[in-house]
């Protein structure tokens, strides 16, 4: 959500040629990324795991170990074209850097409204003490089609909402084919997962994170764990994502071919707590521009979601409750599946 006041886009502060960061993009001491600086050259770091969705012999032992342990990883071999990925990179891109300001502004999302549709810079900002990020961002609203309205897209370059069309239905294909998957790894029946979220709710989000005179002192986005039930992420080879496990935050390498999957707070109380929702946040860096695009899969708001086992750890929630809660006290980490706690 966008707070109050005349939203300022982050692009527009590098084009004003600023050396220094505006203190409200400043983050305090504790959340400032300096520790990813001296990991990034760390060749012996851990990295999350990638895995091969076209070896079926022991695709649900890899799955297993790396939900449990990471709650995000690479696949390969998912089946959705290279060509598209990048196509999708592309038309993503293309809006950021070869539209006018005053052009992308008039895709402005609604500033007062959670996750509307639209060209923003304030997705994860609950009151107007948050430190902001680094990032503008486009938000389409992709599926139930009945949601997808691909005249509230830009349309400056001829091919941009067919390719958006097409990214949506394979990512909804991939999202389902995934959750089987992770159903089967845990005994489930494959449809289980799927069966508890329902129809996907899904948003695709451009992220674009300018050049940052000062990337020592912010972030891109804070760290948070996705509300939904999972997530399937691309990005460009600058890199900037960091997931964090084992009180240690992870750079993801950027592979150009892979898909990112992070398993979002909804799995982890459907599978009540066997499998994690990653935690994560994107760093900048002086240099480059950087883009990643998220592809959102979520419960209908009116959706109550609890765990598929006996001895549930969580209680079970609304999934519109646990949105409304999610925008207005702010992801912080894992603070909001960690108040579902019942122990
Ligand atoms: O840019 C990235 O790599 C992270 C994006 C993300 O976490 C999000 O859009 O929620």
């Amino acid at each position: 959500m966008e707070v109050e006041g005349t939203p300022i886009r982050v692009q527009s502060l590098v084009q004003d040629g600023k050396t220094v960061v505006p203190p409200q993009y400043v983050q305090p001491p504790e959340t400032r990324p300096h520790r990813h600086i001296e990991k990034r050259n760390d060749y012996d770091a851990e990295t999350p795991p990638v895995i091969d969705l076209s070896n079926v012999n022991n695709i649900h032992e890899q799955l297993e170990r790396a939900c449990r342990e990471w709650g995000a990883f690479h696949v390969i071999n998912h089946g959705v074209g290279v060509e598209l990925l990048d196509e999708m990179r592309k038309v993503g891109r293309s809006f950021f850097e070869e539209c006018a300001m005053d052009e992308k502004l008039s895709y402005s999302c609604d500033p007062n409204s959670p996750a509307s549709e639209g060209y923003g810079s304030r997705m994860l900002v609950s009151s107007n003490d948050t430190v902001l990020d680094w990032r503008d961002y486009y938000d389409h609203h992709t599926l139930p089609l009945s949601r997808r309205n691909p005249s509230k897209w830009p349309d400056f370059s001829s091919n941009y909402r067919k390719v958006v069309a097409e990214y949506s239905d394979q990512m909804n294909a991939l999202a389902q084919r995934l959750l089987c998957f992770i159903s089967e790894s845990l005994g489930l029946p494959s449809s289980c997962i799927k069966d508890f979220v329902g129809e996907f709710y899904q948003n695709i989000t451009v992220s674009y994170y300018p050049p940052c005179p000062q990337p020592e002192l912010t972030l891109g986005l804070q760290s948070h764990s996705d509300m939904g039930a999972i997530t399937l992420l691309i990005q460009d080879d600058v890199g900037g994502l960091e997931v964090f496990k084992d009180g240690e935050w992870i750079f993801v390498d950027p592979l150009s071919d892979a898909i990112f999957v992070i398993l979002a707070d909804q799995t982890e109380i459907i599978t009540n707590g066997q499998y994690k929702s990653a935690q994560h946040r994107a760093v900048t860096n002086s240099k480059s521009a950087r883009l990643s695009v998220a592809t959102f899969h979520d419960p209908s708001k009116m959706k109550i979601i609890s765990p598929a086992f006996e001895l549930p750890i969580y209680r079970p929630v609304l999934y519109g409750d646990y949105v409304s809660s999610w925008y207005t006290i702010g992801p912080e980490g894992k603070r909001n599946i960690d108040a579902l706690l019942l122990l």
